[in-house]
């Protein structure tokens, strides 16, 4: 049994602890798809937030409160780094996570394309799963808002981090998609999948960009295996994180029934066979889908494979 699972930083990294729990009680193989559309350089290092977060979670050394970084982390570098008044100042790394962003940013200058870093990094972390970058090309989210009167593109961790995603957007911009190709290994897993899970992630900033390398909505579309999804959504919120602003830039109503028609059933043109939704949210209804509510909390790692083996049971 192969499972693929399309997942970005904290909510998936969160769901990818229920499928490596599932896939051992069943003795399957998973691998990760991973959102790059957050990476960004600061300070010279290549900072990639969502394979952090998985590698991190999976590992367990994530700070569980905070969702990213480090469990224990200490901050004399951002200390010494402000006292220079060295911008970005808005964006905190800490020495643990520093560690991370040197090892990688020293494999890529030497030419090691992402896919093979984030295995040397894996190495470490033995997250269990196998973990790709969606693309080893630069593919980043930015954000077209107005600020102070003018018309910006901004990267998307400025539109989240700094601005809390609080400024007028008009949309979201996938800068380099159109050039990108499918890490290695990914065209292949998604053709030999058994089943192909789309984690609870953010639908606009994380997964987007992952299906915004070319082909790589289509193999998942087009491929063998069936698609289930989980909705980050519940009762017409998320559950953490800003979601809500996210949908709205797209005119997506913010409901378990909206992403899912973001989406869109496999039938029909998009991609799900499969949507579970919340208890709260029971009685959605996805042209093309089957769709079943189960409890979607995230709560600990048996909640979490309830919920995976109740998506592999859905088809
Ligand atoms: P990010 O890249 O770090 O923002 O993380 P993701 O995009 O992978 O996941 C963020 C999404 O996870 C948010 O939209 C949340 O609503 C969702 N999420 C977080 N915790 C839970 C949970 O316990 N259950 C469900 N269903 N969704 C969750
Ligand atoms: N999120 C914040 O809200 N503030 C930060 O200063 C911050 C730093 C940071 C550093 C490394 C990293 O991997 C993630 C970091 N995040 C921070 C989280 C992250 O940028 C966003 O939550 C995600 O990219 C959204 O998916
Ligand atoms: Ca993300």
């Amino acid at each position: 049994m192969r499972i693929v699972v399309l997942t970005g930083g904290i909510g998936g990294a969160r769901f990818l602890l229920g499928v490596r729990a599932y896939a051992r009680e069943v003795g399957a193989e998973v691998t990760a798809v991973v959102n790059v559309g957050d990476d960004l350089y600061l300070h010279g290092l290549k900072v990639c937030p969502d394979l952090d977060s998985v590698l991190y979670t999976l590992g367990g050394g994530a700070d569980p409160e905070r969702g990213w970084g480090r469990v224990g982390e200490s901050w004399t570098i951002r200390q010494e780094l402000a006292a220079y008044g060295a911008e970005p100042s808005w964006f905190n790394l800490g020495d643990k996570d520093v560690a991370t962003h040197l090892v990688r940013t020293t494999m890529i200058n030497a030419g090691y394309p992402l896919s093979q870093v984030t295995e040397a990094l894996a190495a470490r972390w033995q997250p269990g799963v196998r973990l790709l970058p969606a693309t080893d090309d630069r593919l980043e989210t930015h954000a077209v808002v107005d600020l102070d009167g003018e018309r910006r593109v901004i990267h998307f961790q400025e539109w989240w981090v700094r601005y809390r995603a609080g400024v007028p957007t008009d949309r979201f911009v996938f800068v380099g998609a159109d050039a990108a190709k499918p890490a290695p290994g990914v065209t292949e897993a998604l053709a030999a999948a058994d089943v192909v899970l789309v984690a609870p992630s953010n639908p606009v900033v994380s997964i987007a960009p992952v299906l915004a390398v070319p082909g790589l909505r289509d193999a998942v579309a087009t491929g063998p295996a069936p698609v289930v999804g989980v909705s980050p959504i519940i009762g017409g919120a998320p559950v953490r994180g800003m979601a809500d602003r996210c949908l709205e830039v797209l005119d997506v109503e913010c409901s378990a029934a909206g992403v899912a028609r973001l989406y869109g059933g496999r039938s029909e043109g998009g991609l799900l066979d499969g949507w579970l939704v919340a208890p709260e949210d029971d009685g959605v209804a996805v042209p093309g889908v089957t769709v079943r509510a189960v409890p979607l909390r995230m709560t600990d790692e048996a909640a979490t494979t309830a919920m995976v083996r109740a998506a592999m049971e859905l088809v």
